[in-house]
């Protein structure tokens, strides 16, 4: 579609929006920026988007839909609403922001959905692939995108064809895709998730596989194959090639140039045949899970599912294995922060629900004290506690649940709770009370604010305390 001259109504005037203005000003669409946010602060956004444009919060006047050729929209706000049902109506397209990005974009697409671990993933895939430009002299650029923080539409126009995108897609995104097609795609996982906007397991699943949807039989979708909905997708509707993983043992080679990953006594093992050999196919020991540097099972899923769609890139097994050995954690999730007195320090921030919170335990393989806490979300806490399993030897409390988190883990039979009045506190009393050879864990449980202003801050001051132990 051609969009210059043309009026593209752009909703969401947040990071994603704000992007999208600024390609279709430099395509030379004129631009209508719209926020439903009444109190929306029109003063800064303007410093920040093209002088044309046509800002609106609030509400949109009528005529600026008429002669619109395109509305595009913020993951972020839904689609199945009045507002955008009156652009249908006009028969003008709707399109996400993504879908707006990979229509001006080139070079190779590789992205990735799942409900847990999409963005570790996608980081690691990144780190993967910026080692391999450098290592192989290749004369193009490696841009990490999407979900996980700068929107696609903010490169888009500076890619070339030697580049790679590595794109963290969400469900919000991928619900507005039309002819969006990455080369390499996966599914890390699905479980519900963000069920108040998509309503049934079965639309978010959808969502998630429209991923693979314009792929053609000879490219990539890297599937996990402990999932059932997985498994039956790749068996049902999946077009291109798949490779699986498993963090559940031994899986059946998959045909060159696809290739099964598998998790077993600590090593990951790729399984593969050529078409042509027919017979069982070689597996072959890739690495010992204690050479990376991420924690936890589903840590092993991610690397597996990047290891995948590396070597589906192109990238030689040999170059992508001490990659994945260098790649430090995301910022805020499981991050080893340092070690004091033989105690290990992990800040896991990112942390803010009981849920995320339990995987940041099960990822410690030692006995450890453990800093919890924070905004009172109205969660449960029991099944965090239980998730304790002899593992943690104190929980140290701070902010708005300190004392109803203490409750729960008593009623629990866990007695070890130790209250604090800040993280500074919190910080100096598990430097107390854990011993050489054990760990700390920052995974509150709960939201930071009250107390920080994001978990970002809260992680960060968390880390800064235990630097200077
Ligand atoms: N808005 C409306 N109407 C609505 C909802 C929002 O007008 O019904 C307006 C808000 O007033 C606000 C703007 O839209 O001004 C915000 O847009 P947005 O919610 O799409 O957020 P962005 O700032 O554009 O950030 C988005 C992603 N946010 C969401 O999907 C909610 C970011 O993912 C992403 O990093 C960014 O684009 C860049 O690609 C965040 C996220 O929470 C991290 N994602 C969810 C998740 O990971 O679970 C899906």
């Amino acid at each position: 579609m051609e969009l210059k001259g043309k009026k593209v109504v752009v909703i969401g005037a947040g990071k994603s929006g704000i992007a999208a203005a600024k390609l279709l000003d430099q395509i030379g669409a004129q631009i209508v920026l719209f926020d439903q946010n009444e109190s929306l602060d029109i003063e800064s956004l303007i410093k920040k988007i093209p002088p044309n444009t046509h800002v609106y919060a609030g509400e949109l006047p009528e005529e600026e839909k008429k002669d619109a050729a395109l509305l595009v929209m913020s993951p972020g706000v839904p689609v199945d609403t009045p507002l955008v049902d009156s652009f249908r109506a006009l028969d003008i397209p709707v399109w996400g922001e993504i879908e707006l990005a990979y229509r001006y974009s080139k070079g190779r697409l590789i992205a990735i959905t799942g409900t847990n671990g999409k963005t570790t993933t996608t980081a690691l895939t990144g780190h993967i692939m910026r080692d391999w430009y450098t290592h192989a002299g290749i004369d193009g650029q490696v841009y990490v995108v999407g979900n996980i923080g700068d929107p696609y539409t903010g490169i888009a126009l500076q890619t070339k064809e030697n580049d790679t995108v590595v794109l963290e897609v969400s469900s919000f995104q991928l619900e507005t895709i039309d002819e969006f097609h990455p080369q390499i795609s996966a599914i890390l996982n699905i479980t519900p998730d963000h069920l108040n906007r998509h309503h049934t397991m079965e639309a978010y699943t959808a969502c998630k596989e429209a991923i693979a949807r314009n792929q053609t039989k000879d490219e990539h979708c890297i599937l996990n194959m402990a999932d059932a909905r997985l498994k039956e997708f790749a068996q049902n509707r999946c077009i291109p090639r798949v490779s699986f993983f498993s963090s559940e043992g031994r899986i059946d080679a998959a045909d060159k140039p696809s290739m099964n990953l598998f998790y077993e006594d600590d090593h990951i093992y790729a399984a593969q045949r050529s078409s042509s050999e027919g017979g069982m196919g070689g597996v072959s020991k890739l690495m010992d899970i204690h050479a990376m540097k991420l924690l936890g099972t589903h840590n092993v899923e991610n690397v597996m599912a990047a290891i995948a769609m590396c070597a589906a890139a192109g990238v030689p097994m040999e170059r992508i294995i001490p990659s994945v050995c260098t790649f430090e954690a995301v910022e805020h999730r499981i991050e080893y922060t340092a070690t004091v007195n033989g105690v290990d320090y992990y800040n896991d921030s990112k942390g803010t629900n009981p849920d995320a919170a339990i995987k940041g335990i099960q990822a410690m393989v030692k006995k450890t004290v453990l800093i919890g806490g924070g905004y009172d979300k109205q969660n449960e806490y029991d099944e965090w506690i239980e998730s304790f399993d002899g593992k943690v030897t104190y929980l140290i409390l701070i902010g708005q649940t300190a004392e109803k988190i203490e409750k729960c883990a008593h009623s629990h039979g866990f007695m070890n709770t130790v209250m604090a009045t800040d993280m500074e506190d919190a910080v100096n009393k598990a430097h107390e009370l854990a011993k050489p050879g054990e760990a700390v864990l920052l995974s509150p449980a709960c939201a930071s604010w009250g107390m920080f202003d994001n978990y970002e801050q809260r992680g960060r001051i968390f880390k800064e305390l235990v630097r200077s132990l």
